[in-house]
């Protein structure tokens, strides 16, 4: 029977992340994922990271091509009324974030764990938790026509939103917070330099829209879609003619425009479940919490529960310590739901809500201005922005 110290359900960004610093400590990990690296790769997610993200990839030992084609992005541009302002993160904090895709950040994860010959089973179904709940947990799954069993100390739940492991605490356990938007995301990447150096969140009485990039010559723009809007309605000249009315004038004339390469509708919720453990199970990111994009929280709230839990492990697992997975979920949680507010905060602060009446247009436009004149609510923007402390 098959015996690991650590078993991690799920190949994404926390699996991987979480997998390659209990390597650099060695504790040896398993990672269990669904679909083969090339689907996983296949995904458009995110794009910026925060300094805590940043400073993991370090750790991890993953941050050279980060660092050679990430752009370090020190401010930000919201739009408003056909003009717009710059929230400049080193004015109000020591920090930048970084503009490097989560497929890279995933792809520069797989690359490593391949090269340190890290365990890892693609295509694995049917996973199952057992006994998380006693001192001798155990998983099994399917793989190529066959059951395996694999023993463990601990099970690291990073299968994200549609996973198993949350759902393996016991609703009885469970406490389930949520919010739902009345709107959506419509993404593009297209092969084309981006309209600007810098980020446009733009709020226009048509919806949001955003302006982002991968890199010199790949953008990501997003435009807020109908709930249930589907993609084929939207050919890329549509796209593009409804992204030029929602951004300034002067970003529009010089919009580049050219063939999606992607094109996809995400829907847009807050959710948190409480606990964030229970016995020998620990959920990781999107597993445990979602937030809507607009803050580009995903991914780096994903890395700062990965944080407390390698610490925990490594406390653990370097002089019998228990007090940092103890304390893992309580920890996490303070965090997550730091970050839930920041991405509630600023979504209904740059979303056209259907049912919104002209009072409430009215307050998004005077918290728009009171953010571009004072420099005290600059700094509260900036500082989540970049990212709450660890
Ligand atoms: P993930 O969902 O990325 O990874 C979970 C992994 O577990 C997957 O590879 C899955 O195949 C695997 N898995 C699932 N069930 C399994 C099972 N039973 N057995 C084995 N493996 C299993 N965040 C941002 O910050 N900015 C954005 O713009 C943004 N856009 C997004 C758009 C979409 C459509 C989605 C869904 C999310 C977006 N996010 C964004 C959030 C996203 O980046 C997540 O926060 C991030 O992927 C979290 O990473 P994981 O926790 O690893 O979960
Ligand atoms: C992206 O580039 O995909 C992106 C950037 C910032 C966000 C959301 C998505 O807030």
């Amino acid at each position: 029977m098959a015996r690991t110290q650590v078993v991690i359900v799920g190949g994404g960004p926390s699996g991987l992340l979480l997998g390659q610093l209990l390597f650099k400590a060695g504790i040896e990990a398993v990672v269990l994922e669904r679909k083969t690296r090339e689907y996983v790769l296949g995904r458009i997610r995110a794009g910026v990271l925060e300094r805590g993200l940043v400073g993991l990839m370090g750790e991890a030992g993953v941050d050279t091509r980060m660092k050679a084609e990430g752009f370090v992005h020190d401010g930000t541009q919201l739009a408003y009324e056909g003009d717009m302002f710059r929230v400049d993160f080193a004015a109000h904090t020591d920090a930048t974030v970084m503009v490097y895709g989560q497929t890279e950040v995933t792809r520069d994860l797989y690359d490593a764990r391949a090269a340190t010959g890290g365990d890892t089973r693609f295509e694995v179904d049917n996973v199952v938790i057992h006994d998380a709940d006693t001192d001798a947990p155990f998983v099994t799954f399917d793989q190529y026509g066959g059951t395996q069993r694999i023993d463990c100390d601990y099970i690291a739940g990073c299968d994200g939103f549609h996973g198993i492991s949350r759902k393996t605490i016991p609703a009885s356990v469970r406490r389930e917070y949520e919010k739902v938007y009345p709107f959506g995301w419509l993404g593009i990447l297209s092969e084309t330099p981006p309209v600007n150096r810098e980020l446009i969140y733009a709020n226009s009485d048509r919806g949001f829209a955003l302006c982002s990039m991968r890199n010199a010559q790949l953008s990501r723009y997003y435009i807020q879609c109908d709930v249930d809007d589907h993609v084929g309605n939207w050919s890329d000249d549509a796209f593009w003619d409804e992204l030029r009315r929602r951004i300034p004038a002067a970003a529009a004339e010089t919009l580049v425009t050219g063939p999606s390469i992607e094109k996809s509708i995400a829907p847009l919720r807050s959710f948190v479940t409480e606990p964030m453990r229970w016995g020998r199970l620990f959920l990781c990111g999107d597993a445990a919490h979602i937030v809507p994009p607009t803050g580009a929280k995903g991914l780096n709230t994903a890395a700062s529960d990965v944080h407390y839990l390698n610490q925990g492990l490594c406390q653990f697992y370097g002089d019998g310590d228990s007090r940092g997975l103890d304390t893992y979920s309580e920890k996490a949680l303070a965090r997550v739901w730091k970050t839930e507010r920041f991405s509630w905060w600023f979504s209904n602060l740059m979303h056209h809500y259907p049912s919104q009446s002209d009072f409430d247009k009215k307050m998004q436009l005077a918290e728009l201005a009171f953010l571009r004149d004072s420099p005290e609510a600059q700094a509260a923007m900036a500082l989540n922005y970049v990212g709450l402390p660890y």
